[in-house]
């Protein structure tokens, strides 16, 4: 029998429960602020020896995040509510894993079960920012910076479905002790090295027994099948399989292997164009030229060769903390040409260190090359990436409805939710068309009058200033996220009209989804409404049409220039 566990936990938004919070924040065991804390951590990593005695703190990156001591009052005790959360998010999911092994106790399993136990693929995501965040669907749009009386708004509810909350990222840098960096660093250690618990009583006799040998998450696999006895299969379903590309970690068992060498000896990381390899204790890195928050921007055009490589010998400096590189220009010459081997090995390139422009990139899907969309009845679910997208374009929203006597109410289209999306609604028979600018501020259109009983057209319409999202492909975000213009109208008259100064540049809340005639898990404005808030109103069509912003020869000829003055300025 094999059981993959995998919670949402601690990925963001970090939800816990009360009781939870409650329990860690009666503990006050973040109140000495980060500094402090992680050399605790540290300290304690020595004593309990998961780490050499001689390894270096990494340290204090006084250039992108403050020190403790720096911050202002109301800031430490919003950064103490963010990290409380968290760690009760943490606990919280460590205490449902330890049920799924009490299960196998209770059956008398537990000797004979090999558990493996790893609490991330990655170092403690930094997509909070220097600030935290109470909304991330905000982060992803740009805003990565929400001030601290902004956030203060939300102390109260942090960590409820009223948020979609993220911490400072200095809490992040501590709990990565005694690395540095973060997830997406995939250059550094504090964005990859992870613990890992191995349990299997009736096999490994060297309980509470430390190992060192590197091994990497893709290991897991074949491990389990060395353990099971079993190998991979050649063939599913007809279909060859790709070969597993990890290295089993059994022998790593044997209380005769505790110092055995490592078997897994070269391995490549990459992420976002941040790369390194690792070779027989050797490591190459990137130095790190973005910090995960910072998704906006124009990228690195050449990730592979527009680099500061360093070089660190992990045999000695567990901690990645002495840069070798100066001195040792052979050996940096051939780790990245291994690099390049191993990348083009495993489809590694093309490199692309994009972040934001890469999320608003348009997929594969059933939109693509279509301007008009039409719906004949009410649907939910609909998943965004095969819905027409309403960001960075003009548009138009047309339905045509019969509202019975005694007037109608309810959702006519919504796509997103409560952290950042637009609905098109009825209203105690009103029309509203409202923006929902990722639970800061709402925007809304609203017709005066109810629509009357019988069969009309209500339609939004929205001119778009910008030039689009396909600025992009020149390294440029001019083009989304500017200003435009809605107008609503009732069967052709103009009841309402605003002009938005600026608008989402990239996405809605993405785990909810595209409805028509109703709407599925959270709404765009709980003040207006409690989902699924079905429309009782006759929709007999549905259409939208979308006017994308095409770029001219004069605007693709600017842009080519400024995308050669930036390169020719590095
Ligand atoms: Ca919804």
């Amino acid at each position: 029998m094999l059981l993959k566990y995998a919670p949402g936990a601690t990925h963001a938004p970090h939800h816990s429960t009360k009781e939870w919070v409650d329990r860690i924040s009666a503990r006050h065991l973040f109140d000495e602020g980060w500094n402090k804390v992680r050399e605790r951590i540290f300290e304690n990593q020595k004593r309990l020896g998961v780490i050499p005695k001689d390894t270096k703190l990494s340290p204090w990156p006084k250039d992108v995040l403050k020190e403790w001591d720096q911050l202002t009052a109301e800031e430490k005790k919003l950064f103490i509510r963010q990290v409380e959360v968290f760690a009760a998010y943490v606990a919280y999911s460590d205490h449902e894993i330890g049920r799924v092994i009490q299960a196998f106790d209770d059956l008398g399993k537990l000797d004979n079960t090999l558990i493996i136990y790893i609490n991330g693929d990655n170092g403690t995501s930094a997509e909070g920012g220097p600030l935290g965040t109470p909304n991330e669907v905000a982060f992803f749009n740009g805003l990565n910076e929400l001030p601290v009386n902004v956030q203060m708004k939300f102390y109260d509810v942090w960590g409820t479905d009223q948020t979609y909350n993220h911490m400072s990222a200095g809490w992040s840098w501590m709990f990565d002790a005694p690395f540095s960096w973060f997830k997406q660093n995939a250059s550094r250690l504090g964005g990859t090295n992870q613990n890992m618990v191995v349990s299997w009583p009736a096999r490994i006799k060297d309980k509470g027994g430390l190992r060192e040998q590197f091994v990497h998450v893709i290991d897991v696999v074949p491990t389990i099948l060395e353990a099971a006895g079993i190998s991979a299969p050649e063939m599913v379903d007809g279909i060859k399989q790709a070969p597993i590309e990890g290295t089993s970690f059994a022998y790593t068992f044997d209380t005769a292997n505790a110092k055995a060498p490592s078997r897994h000896t070269t391995q490549y990381f990459e992420m976002f164009g941040q790369w390194a390899l690792y070779h027989d204790g050797w490591f190459l890195s990137t130095k790190v030229n973005r910090a995960p928050w910072e998704v906006y921007g124009p990228a690195n055009p050449d990730p592979l060769n527009n680099q500061v490589l360093e070089l660190y010998d992990l045999n000695t400096d567990f901690s990645q903390t002495t840069d070798l590189a100066a001195k040792n220009p052979q050996k940096v010459k051939e780790m990245k040409e291994m690099f390049v081997a191993e990348a083009k090995k495993y489809q590694v390139f093309p490199l692309d260190a994009s972040v934001a422009a890469r999320i608003v990139a348009p997929r594969p899907n059933i939109t693509a090359g279509r301007t008009e969309f039409v719906y004949t009845r009410p649907m939910t679910g609909l998943p965004q990436g095969d819905s027409p997208l309403l960001l960075n374009t003009s548009y138009t929203v047309t339905a045509d409805i019969e509202v019975p006597q005694g007037g109608a109410e309810g959702m006519i289209l919504t796509s997103g939710g409560r952290f950042g999306g637009c609905g098109f609604y009825l209203l105690k028979g009103k029309p509203v068309w409202l923006w929902n600018m990722v639970d800061l501020e709402r925007l809304k259109w609203e017709g005066p009058d109810e629509v009357a009983p019988g069969r009309h057209t209500v339609e939004f319409d929205f001119k778009y200033d910008g030039l689009g999202a396909g600025t992009l492909a020149f390294n440029n975000f001019s083009g989304v996220g500017r200003s435009g213009t809605g107008t609503l109208k009732i069967d052709g008259k103009v009841v309402a009209t605003r002009k938005l100064e600026k608008t989402l540049p990239a996405i809605l809340q993405w785990d909810e989804s595209f409805d028509i005639g109703s709407d599925t898990l959270t709404g765009v404005n709980d003040a207006d409404y409690k989902p699924p808030f079905p429309l009782t109103a006759k929709l007999n069509k549905l259409t939208i049409k979308v006017d994308r912003p095409q770029l001219s020869p004069e605007d693709i000829k600017k842009l080519e220039e400024s995308l050669k003055r930036a390169a020719d300025a590095k």
